[in-house]
């Protein structure tokens, strides 16, 4: 037996969460040699490889084991939940954590012209959907009975190629539903990019490897938002630059040699500093300020 054996992650080969997740992981610390078009992408610098697929793949390569982990969007891994279920089996990937990538929702829309009071509109109507196992639990939790038509793509042409009243379909700015002429009216449910992890249990080598990457992925969505402050201020403003400050932990506040009144303040801001706040401090006596990225941070 292999006695350092490799992680496997699976990403979306090519598509909306290609990149998002290449990003995460290259903020982890990956460094990934991967060739043109390679479906396995060889990590250099950690046990970790990652594998090239269709992201609706990754549920079942995740929960066969095939692969030790997955990134994918939650809307992909409940359809595949719910269809699994109407079989009679049991989903078995393991959802380790949410990210701040892949934000849409499924939603219900129908033509601008067409009338729609709500839910009970739907009742005797034809919905299409890629997605006919969410939209069916939607519809059964609603009480409502309409007729789901499965389609495998290009939903939102649909309603005017006769072959439904409504459509179900992933949404993010909405453009493409105005460019078809359509009005989002119901949102079926949230989704977003999601870490998910084999239900096996993994040897130590592995399972340590995964709680180290863990540890990075809190640190690198910690961080997003972060900004790391410097500034200098009389002693006497102290309470009030405090209270500016955003989503700061207490702050460090270190002497400023030859001038007994003045102390510079260093703090971590768990959210973004935007010009009026750096306004108030200048207003509440601060000096020299001076706002920058955070890189890195590890609680
Ligand atoms: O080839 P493969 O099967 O891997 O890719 P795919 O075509 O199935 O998926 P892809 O790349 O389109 O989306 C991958 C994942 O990104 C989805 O499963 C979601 O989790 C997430 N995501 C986020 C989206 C969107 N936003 C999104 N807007 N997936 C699809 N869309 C589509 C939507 O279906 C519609 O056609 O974009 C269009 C609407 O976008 P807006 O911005 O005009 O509203
Ligand atoms: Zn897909």
């Amino acid at each position: 037996m292999d006695e350092n054996p490799r992680l496997k992650l699976a990403v979306q080969k090519s598509g909306r969460l290609t990149d998002p997740s290449l990003d995460l992981l290259n903020r982890c610390g990956l460094k990934l040699a991967r060739g043109k078009d390679q479906l396995v992408g060889f990590g250099e610098n950690l046990p970790l490889d990652v594998l090239f697929v269709r992201d609706d793949d990754i549920p079942d390569l995740v929960q066969e084991d095939v692969c030790d982990l997955g990134l994918v969007g939650l809307n992909v891994l409940e359809e595949r939940r719910l269809e699994l279920a109407a079989r009679g089996a049991v989903a078995r990937f393991e959802k380790l954590r949410d990210l701040d990538f892949g934000r849409c929702r499924l939603a219900i829309a129908a033509p601008n012209e067409a009338r729609f009071d709500g839910p009970e509109t739907l009742r005797g109507k034809r919905i299409a959907t890629t997605y006919p196992f969410m939209l069916g639990r939607y519809l059964q939790t609603m009480d409502i009975a309409a007729e789901i038509v499965t389609l495998s793509g290009a939903v939102e042409i649909a309603p005017r190629l006769g072959r439904a009243d409504l459509i179900c379909d992933l949404v993010s700015t909405g453009s493409t539903l105005q460019a078809n002429h359509l009005r989002e009216v119901l949102t079926v449910a949230e989704s977003h990019a999601v870490l998910i992890r084999t239900p096996v249990p993994l040897p130590a080598f592995k399972a340590g490897w995964v709680e180290r990457m863990l540890l990075r992925i809190d640190g690198v969505e910690r961080v997003k938002e972060s900004k790391y402050v410097m500034l200098h201020a009389p002693r006497s403003a102290l309470p009030a630059i405090r209270k500016l400050l955003p989503g700061s932990e207490s702050p460090t506040i270190i002497p400023l040699d030859g001038f007994p009144e003045r102390v510079v303040v260093h703090a971590v801001c768990r959210e973004n500093v935007f010009w009026e706040t750096l306004e108030s401090l200048k207003q509440a006596g601060a000096s020299s300020v001076l706002v920058l990225p955070v890189e890195k941070m590890l609680a």
